[in-house]
């Protein structure tokens, strides 16, 4: 009995250290294709909310497809029900990573530096609106589709992290979960 435990011993462990190289989402962010995406219930700014998500070891999120789209679309819509038109607009809209802050006009997604491929802008956005609006929100009362908006304004947001490599915290998820 002694020896097939310490055969099996390494194989548990082995097995974690594997789970951890698959990809393996933290505890409360939800994994799709190579990512793991937080949906933050806090509000804050879009520069506020980008601070959070560096602390996470993440960054807001940048959406580059349309499939990328749908899922974080259909997860809202999971949280939030029938509620997109609440009258708490700033509970049912989302910064993303993306903002024409360098350039008025000309967004794109900060992190990667990259300017956008797939859009989702709302019919008549981006519209620059009043004293302007630089940053990206995904809101509520547009179904989910995009707008530009001031960057102080306070909203939820979106953290996207690779589901891979040494910010995914799979490796404190290994020591600490198990
Ligand atoms: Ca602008
Ligand atoms: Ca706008």
């Amino acid at each position: 009995m002694a020896i097939s435990y310490l055969v099996i011993a390494p194989l548990f462990l082995s097995l974690n250290l594997l789970q951890s190289v698959t990809g393996d989402c933290r505890d409360g962010w939800t994994k799709f294709q190579g990512s793991c995406y937080l949906f933050a219930s806090d509000q804050a700014s879009w520069p506020e909310a980008e601070a959070f998500c560096l602390s996470m070891n993440s960054n807001l999120v940048e959406i580059g497809s349309e499939s990328e789209n749908a899922f974080v679309e259909g997860e809202l819509k999971i949280i939030h029900g029938h509620d997109s038109h609440s009258s708490h607009q700033n509970e049912v809209s989302y910064w993303l990573g993306g903002n024409d802050l360098e350039m008025e006009g000309t967004f794109k997604w900060v992190r990667s530096d990259a300017p956008l491929v797939f859009t989702d802008w709302n019919p008549g956005q981006p519209d620059d609106f009043s004293s302007g609006e630089d940053c990206i929100e995904l809101q509520g009362a547009m179904d989910y589709h995009w707008n530009d908006l001031s960057c102080s304004a306070r909203h939820r947001f979106i953290c996207e992290s690779s589901a891979y490599g040494p910010d995914n915290g799979a490796i404190s998820s290994v020591i600490g979960k198990r």
